[in-house]
């Protein structure tokens, strides 16, 4: 089918190529970041999200939980974490954690995602037991818990191998890894942002390790910040590399900087990334990362208005029901901390999409009228 005509022409050479299902080069990222003929990146983007999943659009029930806002990495770019006397700082003891799962439980959860700060004194017995807890609580939940710099942390202070940790916590119950922490891979970026944070070749080798031993991950990249276009480009060609080898990646998650109560924020005047922004990152990354099943567009960042047009930019899912959300609403986010099932549905059927309940892993979740009669 003849495409229409972009209005920036640098755009021709790269129509072909999708039109023939030909791999991008990082110039031809670039070039994408460097345009600003929106709309026709973003219908690129949709043929690309047709050709992979028609209109089907999914989303899941999920609750988030937070065991710990105390975190030893003052990352310049968060506003969730703190130090242990810190105001506002808590843990959640094992049985408030257990407690704060069931109370999402009348939405019918398929999945807990558990992430958290870098605690100075929590043993990584901690860890293992709120999964295991979780399990013997929920048997049917999935868990997709902690990023691959809290196993990198696990590993630096029982000075086990990564590998070890991972085997531990799937034993426990883990059933995935979240994409958080990814952030810039460039070094000169993360210097400013997230100083004490793992690097790229760390943060990789968690999510290849992941793989190795059968468990699915997610990746993420925040932007909006001090990164270029070329450090866009570079993290999207990392993971596009990574998957090339393992496959173990499910989806995509582009998130935008929310500067408000970061140090970062507070240093400099910034700005909020506009909807134009948000979608371009939507898009590139569905026409850049050939190889990940699903691009996420996560309404709690991106707002669920923009989320919604995101469906036509090359997003598939939206991301979950979430119930609380911490680390976007202390760096000032506005957006609901939940949605309803109802609520997400009925954004995706208003943009012409078909609403696919998934679990973690996309596989379709059934309901029976009776569950059903719960959930909406
Ligand atoms: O790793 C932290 C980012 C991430 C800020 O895997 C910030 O399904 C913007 O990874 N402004 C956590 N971003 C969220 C995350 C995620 C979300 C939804 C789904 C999945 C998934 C993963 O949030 C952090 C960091 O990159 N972040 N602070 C901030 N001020």
């Amino acid at each position: 089918m003849p495409h229409p005509r972009p209005e920036d022409s640098r755009l021709e050479p790269i129509a072909e190529k999708i039109a023939a299902g030909e791999r991008l080069t990082f110039e031809d990222g670039v070039t994408l970041y460097r345009s600003n003929d929106l709309l026709f990146i973003g219908y690129l983007a949709h043929r690309v999200r047709e050709r992979l999943h028609g209109r089907q659009t999914y989303f899941n029930v999920n609750r988030h939980i937070n065991p710990t806002n105390v975190c030893v990495a003052s990352c310049k770019l968060c506003a969730f974490g703190r130090s242990r006397n810190a105001p506002g700082a808590y843990t959640l003891a094992l049985e408030e954690a257990f407690q704060k799962a069931g109370e999402g439980w009348t939405e019918a959860v398929t999945e807990f995602h558990i992430v958290g700060g870098l605690h100075p004194d929590l043993p990584f017995q901690y860890y293992v037991d709120l999964l295991r807890g979780l399990k013997e609580r929920f048997p049917a939940v999935h868990l997709k818990a902690f990023t691959a710099v809290e196993i990198a942390y696990y590993s630096h202070i029982t000075r086990l191998p990564i590998r070890e940790v991972l085997e531990r916590l799937k034993e426990a119950g883990l059933g995935s890894l979240p994409g958080g922490g990814a952030e810039i891979f460039a070094p000169a970026v993360r210097r400013v942002i997230c100083d004490h944070k793992i690097g790229a070749y760390t943060w990789l080798k968690v999510h290849r390790t992941a793989h190795e031993l059968g468990l699915h991950s997610n990746a993420t990249m925040l932007y909006g910040h001090i990164e270029s276009a070329e450090d866009r480009v570079d993290h999207l060609c990392q993971l596009r590399q990574l998957q090339d080898q393992t496959r173990g990646f499910l989806a995509f998650i582009p998130l935008a900087f929310h500067p408000a109560n970061t140090a970062l924020g507070t240093k400099v005047p910034w700005r909020e990334t506009t909807g134009f922004t948000d979608l371009k990152n939507v898009a590139i990354s569905r026409l850049m990362l050939d190889n990940f099943p699903h691009i996420k567009a996560y309404w709690i960042m991106m707002t669920s208005r923009v989320a919604q047009v995101a469906l036509r930019f090359g997003a598939d899912d939206l991301d979950g029901t979430v119930v609380e959300e911490k680390i976007y609403h202390d760096a000032g986010a506005t957006t609901p901390q939940a949605m309803t099932r109802q609520q997400i549905v009925r954004l995706i059927r208003e943009a012409g999409c078909e609403p696919v309940e998934r679990d973690t892993l996309y596989r379709p979740v059934i309901r029976t009228a009776t569950t059903l009669a719960v959930q909406v």
